[in-house]
């Protein structure tokens, strides 16, 4: 079997490359991203690489002409044999010849289900979804489900075919509101470094405390005591937004003021950044937080610039704290949310919030399916048909 790599700029411009160059039969079978170009790692520019095979679908083609090839040999081969033996046997042969290449041919009928590569719109949407960052697995799903859904006119329909892809996509993002009838209701954030835990905070502990017609009243906890500033940090929004806020060092402390803001509806906790893969400290996070009496409010901050094999490092290494829902941070800061609707469907989890921006409080929203949706890039997102299939359900965890 012949195999082929070639590299492209995109996804599409490979798929036509193959094509061109090794026809229909083409087969790929895998694609990566790469760094193509550049000079000494420098200027290099981002681009794929596929690896697949020439599939030997040809067959039938072949054992279609075979026949008509038979008739031909069998007139030659018999103007030249001489006795009437020698006709029979090599009648006898001819015939077991001809039924094998029948065989061969309804077994190339066979092989050779119609299968004439990609459609146009399938290409283009694979292309898409790859360019918003999904991951394979994911395109591989909504591309199974769309060859499987949609007859070849429905797919000549490019808008219908996204807007059910759209759809799709929206049934996989699952969000979490805040709706704890505990008292007070406790929100703690965990996550990796500087994903921005300490702002999310200040503009968190903001919202709920300046909410209109419905103040609630808000204590700021912080567990951040060991490093050079992170305390002032907090404690300088804390002043600004005349919020309390009080640091906590070990579990006995953190029950004390869980006792002191027993007067107050919500308390949020800000905690020291780590990295995943600092498991003992992690760990001794853990057991000081349970002095908050539970996972209950627990939520993990991740920025929406992280890959995609991190992101998936870093909710599994945070799985211990018993975390119900994630919140984006950053997410001004890319296009791209495609690796994290993929990882959130893959761990089942739900999106609570979003922040786009270092404006404290402005820059954070309760998550929806339809601004997420809106932030994919070549989409042209329905927003009345969005939010009138996700609008009113938006799907609650808790
Ligand atoms: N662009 C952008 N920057 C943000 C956002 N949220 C926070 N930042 C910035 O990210 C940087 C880190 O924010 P912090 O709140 O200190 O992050 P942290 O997670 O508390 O950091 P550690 O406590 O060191 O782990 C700051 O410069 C913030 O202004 C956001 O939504 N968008
Ligand atoms: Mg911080």
């Amino acid at each position: 079997m012949e195999y082929f790599v070639e590299q492209a700029p995109s996804h599409l411009d490979a798929e036509r490359k193959v094509r061109a160059k090794y026809g229909d039969n083409a087969r790929i079978m895998h694609h990566k991203t790469i760094r193509m170009g550049g000079f000494l790692g420098m200027f290099a520019r981002e681009g794929v690489e596929v690896t697949g095979y020439i599939s030997a679908t040809s067959a039938r083609t072949e054992a279609a002409r075979k026949p008509a090839d038979f008739e031909e040999e069998k007139k030659k081969i018999l103007g030249s044999v001489k006795s009437e033996k020698t006709i029979d046997m090599v009648l006898q042969e001819l015939k077991e010849i001809k039924d094998s290449l029948g065989e061969r041919e309804a077994q190339a009928s066979i092989t050779a289900v119609p299968d004439s590569g990609p459609h146009p719109t399938l290409s283009a949407l694979r292309e898409k979804l790859f360019h918003n960052d999904f991951t394979p697995a994911y395109v591989d799903r909504v591309i199974a489900r769309a060859r499987s859904t949609f007859s070849v006119d429905e797919l000549e329909n490019e808008r219908l075919v996204q807007d059910r892809v759209l759809e799709w996509i929206g049934e996989t993002i699952r969000i979490h509101r805040l709706s704890s009838d505990a008292r007070p209701e406790i929100y703690v954030l965990v996550g990796p470094t500087g994903v921005g835990k300490t702002t999310t905070i200040a503009k968190l502990a903001a919202m709920h405390a300046f909410n209109g017609s419905k103040p609630r009243k808000v204590r700021i906890l912080t567990i951040d005591n060991y490093r050079i500033g992170a305390k002032e940090q907090i404690e300088t929004y804390g002043n600004i937004m005349e919020i309390p806020v009080a640091s906590v060092d070990s579990r006995q402390d953190m029950k004390k003021q869980m006792a002191l803001a027993a007067d107050a509806d919500m308390v949020f906790v800000d905690t020291i950044g780590k990295s995943p893969r600092e498991y003992t400290k992690l760990a001794e996070m853990n057991e000081l937080l349970r002095g908050t009496g539970g996972h209950e409010g627990v939520h993990l901050a991740v920025s929406a610039t992280t890959k995609t094999a991190d992101l998936r490092e870093i909710l599994r290494q945070f799985e211990p704290f018993g975390y119900t829902s994630v919140l984006v941070t950053k997410v001004d800061e890319t296009n791209r949310l495609g690796n994290i609707i993929s990882i959130l469907e893959e761990k089942q989890k739900p999106i609570s919030y979003m922040t786009d921006g270092q404006n404290v409080p402005e820059d954070i929203h309760p998550a929806t399916v339809e601004q997420i949706l809106l932030t994919l890039e070549g989409f042209q997102v329905d927003r009345q048909m969005i939010e009138d299939k996700f609008g009113e359900v938006q799907r609650t965890e808790r």
